[in-house]
This record gives structure tokens, C-alpha cells and sequence, in this order.
């Protein structure tokens, strides 16, 4: 690997961010009429978090938003990626909206906007709210309605003060850690299932666009709107015919499976001939409406898929490392995954990394932490991404994962990913080495910009 990019090598309009969820941080999960989720009736099932612990209170951020907001000032980044908790703004997921659910969001927003940073809301980052699951969630067709109206409902009241709105995040984890093998909630282990949830949420998709799109052309806003999707490069871990047809199938599963259907309104062959179809339902109009042009196509990169046939399967050497997740460190995957999406998909808009980060095991020391693998971590992807924007892949902003350490779902708080680091005891915030260092990185930026 070469060395990491020069501080003046990215566009002067690059945005820079730091990204969260709301599950992961509010709490507060039964203030000022907030509804439960599904997170919060599966974190408080034993036995299906690892440390037992819940959202119920996580980084409290309900209550310190504006101090977490004068930190991502000081972090000196232009933009906030978040998500709005369904259930707060609508206790059910239908019926009546809790004024004082918007309220608190409109509340950040007013800080963000104080900061001069951009917000960036993604609608759905996996708390459906508990009044829907209990009609079957995203079994049941009708969740896809509910979604839109929320969509509709958030962009009527925001459409004005954001920058953008992605209407889901991870769909793939939704569908598949949620319904296929029981890690997230709702809890269900059932890979038909998981694939028909997975149309639904696509459709949710496009009725939402559908309803933004109308909202703001009738209030004159133009937030950008997309989705947000985690992705993979799949590498065979040998070039026998069995692992190159394994890895072709992992891609098409996994990646394909969100992508042709929104920018090619059909679902990849490859997948549909070998996946259980049994539960698989689509009406007529179903591709048209998942079939939208976006504004913008969130990214989140973690890892590739090294796949083999072998037994026990080949393992990857993890040249750089693993993560505390035991994620393989692979920078070079963002950049061969970002050219493929260019070469496969010529209406691929201009895309955002809406997450990449790293889970260390931080260790304080005398009130400071030598985060020194995230910093390496975070020069060496932004190395990779640069790469591919050097080929002419249009990657317009960068959020980091995440900015404040959290409730990581069914690992619960023992993963790390902040830039800052949180006691959960006392709420206290401390900003890591790599806190700085991505300042310091983002100052320089600017100072180029302003060169
Ligand atoms: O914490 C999660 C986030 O909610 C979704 N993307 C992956 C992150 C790390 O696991």
C-alpha cells in the first residue's frame, strides 16, 4: 500500500462527516411519548445481546444532543449523518404524530444549523416501531404504506433544513440479520422470509421516494434523497471454478440483490435462480415504483466477503489486521467495490460513504486514548476511496463510523467505534487520538479549500 493521501489530494467541495443511529444513542426510550421499537423489545428478551444491556439510556444523547453537536463542531466537519426514530415521531408507525417526537429532532436541527453543519437524516436505521410488528412488520405489505407516509410526513416538516434524507440504511441487515438468522430484531430465523422482507423493504423504498418527491416539489425543497446501503466486494479465496462461482453467487446475493432492482428494476438472475422462493411474492407494478432515479447512493464499507468452498473454509491472511469485530482490515476492497459499482451500473448517481469505521478495544490511560490502529484505519481507507476517485468514481462525502462510541445491537457496548470515547457510568465524552487526527485531517481540507 502507498502511502496515504496528501491533505490537498480530495476536491475542495468534498463533504466531510461523522455518522449515528438513534437506537445507538438517544435513550430516553420512553420520554415524551416515544412508542417502543422492535429494538427495544428484542434487547429486553435474555439472552439476545451479548452483555444483556439494552438502548434504554446508551449515550443519553436524547438529553445531551447539544453538547454532542459542540463536539462535531470542534471535530470541524461539515456534515451530521442521524436517524430519526420512527416510533418517537409516531408511537405506532400509524395514526397520530407526537409533536414532541418532531420536536426534539427540530431541536437538533436548530443546533446543527447554529454550527453551520449539514444535517443528513436516514429515515429507517432498523427500530420499526413495535405497533407495526405487531401487524407482521415488514411481512405484512402494508408496513410499505405506513413508511411512505411517514417519508411524506418528515419531509413536509424538514424538507427545508436538511441535506439530505436516505430512507433506509443496511437494508441487507434488515432483511437478513433480522429475519433469516435471528442476531437482530425482530428475532425471526427464516431465509424465505428474509427475502420477501427484503422486497418489501425495496418497495417501502420506492413508495417513500415517490412521496418525497412529491412533498417537495408541493413545499419547494430539495433535500437530496437516496438510500443507504451496506456493500462488499466478494473475492473467490482460490481461482477454482467452485470458489469463483461461490463469490459471483455472494455478490449477486448480497449486493445485486438492492442494487439491480433500484437501478435496473429487476432482481439479478443469478440470485433468483438459487435462492428459496417459496415465500416470494411481487404484484405488476412492484419494480416500477423500486425502479426511482436517486439523488445520491449511500455506501457503508466495512469488509470483503472472502469466500470459499474448502472445509473448513480458507481464511483470509488479514495482511492489516482485524477489527475488534474481527472484521478483516481491507482497505482495497472500497476501492475495487466502488469501480465495480461504476462499471455496472451506468445511472449510479454521485455517492456518499455514509459509514466506514473501525471497533477497537480503547484503552484510557492517564484521560487519553492512543487509538493509533483507527487512525491508521481511517488514513488507509481514505487512501483507497481517493483511488477510486482518482479512476472517476463521483464520491462527493465521507462520514465516518461512528462518532460517538454506542450500543453496537446485539454486541451491545463491549464494540468501540467512536472518534469519542463514552463512559457509560458518568456520560462523560473524551475524544480519542483519532477524534484529532480527523480534525486535523478535515482542517487541512478546508485550509485548501479556502487556499
Ligand atoms: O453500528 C453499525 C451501524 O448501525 C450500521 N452499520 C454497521 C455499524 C457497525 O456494525
Amino acid at each position: 500500500m502507498k502511502n496515504p493521501p496528501t491533505m490537498t489530494e480530495f476536491s475542495p467541495s468534498f463533504i466531510w462527516g461523522v455518522a449515528t443511529s438513534a437506537y445507538q444513542i438517544e435513550g430516553a426510550a420512553t420520554t415524551d411519548g416515544r412508542g417502543p421499537s422492535i429494538w427495544d423489545t428484542f434487547t429486553h428478551k435474555p439472552g439476545t445481546i451479548i452483555d444483556g444491556s439494552t438502548g434504554d439510556v446508551a449515550c443519553d444523547h436524547y438529553h445531551r444532543y447539544a453538547e454532542d453537536v459542540d463536539i462535531i463542531a470542534a471535530l470541524g466537519v461539515q456534515a451530521y449523518r442521524f436517524s430519526i426514530s420512527w416510533s418517537r415521531v409516531q408511537p405506532l408507525g400509524h395514526g397520530d404524530w407526537n409533536e414532541a417526537g418532531f420536536d426534539f429532532y427540530s431541536r437538533l436541527l436548530d443546533r446543527l444549523a447554529e454550527k453551520g453543519i449539514a444535517a443528513h437524516v436516514t429515515l429507517y436505521h432498523w427500530d420499526l416501531p413495535q405497533g407495526l410488528q405487531d401487524h407482521g412488520g415488514w411481512l405484512n405489505r402494508d408496513t410499505t404504506q405506513h413508511f411512505a407516509l411517514y417519508a411524506a410526513e418528515v419531509a413536509r416538516r424538514f424538507g427545508k433544513r436538511v441535506a439530505s434524507i436516505a430512507t433506509h440504511n443496511e437494508p441487507w441487515c434488515t432483511a437478513n440479520l433480522g429475519y433469516g438468522n435471528a442476531q437482530f430484531a425482530p428475532g425471526v430465523a427464516d431465509t424465505a422470509l428474509a427475502i420477501q422482507v427484503s422486497h418489501h423493504l425495496l418497495l417501502s423504498h420506492g413508495l417513500a421516494m415517490q412521496a418525497m418527491r412529491t412533498i417537495c416539489a408541493t413545499y419547494g425543497s430539495s433535500p437530496r434523497l437516496g438510500i443507504v446501503l451496506n456493500q462488499w466486494p466478494a473475492m473467490p479465496a482460490t481461482d477454482s471454478v467452485a470458489d469463483i462461482d461461490q463469490a459471483e453467487w455472494e455478490y449477486a446475493r448480497s449486493v445485486q440483490w438492492f442494487m439491480d432492482p433500484i437501478f435496473k428494476g429487476r432482481y439479478p438472475q443469478k440470485a433468483l435462480d438459487r435462492m428459496d422462493m417459496r415465500q416470494f411474492h411481487v404484484h405488476a407494478s412492484d419494480m416500477e415504483i423500486i425502479h426511482q432515479p436517486l439523488d445520491f447512493l449511500g455506501v457503508n464499507y466495512y469488509f470483503r466477503a472472502f469466500v470459499s468452498t474448502e472445509n473448513p473454509p480458507k481464511q483470509p491472511e488479514g495482511k492489516l489486521g482485524f477489527s475488534d469485530m474481527g472484521w478483516e482490515i481491507y482497505p482495497v476492497g472500497l476501492t475495487d467495490l466502488l469501480l465495480k459499482l461504476r462499471s455496472e451500473y451506468p445511472d449510479l448517481p454521485p455517492i456518499y460513504i455514509t459509514e466506514n469505521g473501525m471497533a477497537v478495544a480503547d484503552e484510557m490511560k492517564d484521560g487519553k486514548i492512543n487509538d493509533l490502529q483507527r487512525i491508521n484505519y481511517l488514513q488507509l481507507h481514505l487512501y483507497a476511496l481517493h483511488e477510486a476517485m482518482a479512476c472517476g468514481v463521483d464520491v462527493q462525502a465521507y462520514f465516518y463510523w461512528s462518532l460517538l462510541d454506542n450500543f453496537e445491537w446485539n454486541s451491545g457496548y463491549a464494540k468501540r467505534f467512536g472518534l469519542v470515547h463514552v463512559d457509560y457510568e458518568t456520560q462523560k465524552r473524551t475524544l480519542k487520538d483519532s477524534a484529532y487526527w480527523y480534525r486535523d485531517f478535515v482542517r487541512s481540507q478546508m485550509q485548501a479549500k479556502a487556499a
